[in-house]
């Protein structure tokens, strides 16, 4: 019963957290890597988690060139840690 109401409690709340974490100077960051997610998913067309050389040159043009230095682990698929990794450092550039 506590449990239900725990939750209950945290669905009441996650409206205003949701506003809060808009305001919050992460919430950027977080964007970026929902935006990161979007364009995996998008990207990935036949689903298996893992964005192959020929996915990327036709949904990531622009990362296409960088696919062999985002393929960290060199397995010839980028995963969904490699883009984030990718996107970060991109993004960290000024
Ligand atoms: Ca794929
Ligand atoms: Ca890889």
């Amino acid at each position: 019963m506590n449990l239900f109401r725990a939750c209950l409690a945290l669905a009441l709340l996650m409206p205003l957290s949701a506003f809060a974490q808009e305001r919050a100077p992460t919430d950027a960051r977080r964007e970026r890597s929902e935006l990161a997610d979007e364009r995996f998913r998008a990207a990935d067309a036949n689903h298996d988690n893992l964005v192959s050389r020929a996915e990327a040159n036709k949904s990531l043009p622009n990362l296409a060139p960088s696919f062999d230095k985002i393929d960290v682990n060199k397995d010839g698929q980028l995963s969904r840690d490699e883009l984030r990794d990718a996107g970060e450092k991109m993004n960290a550039k000024p």
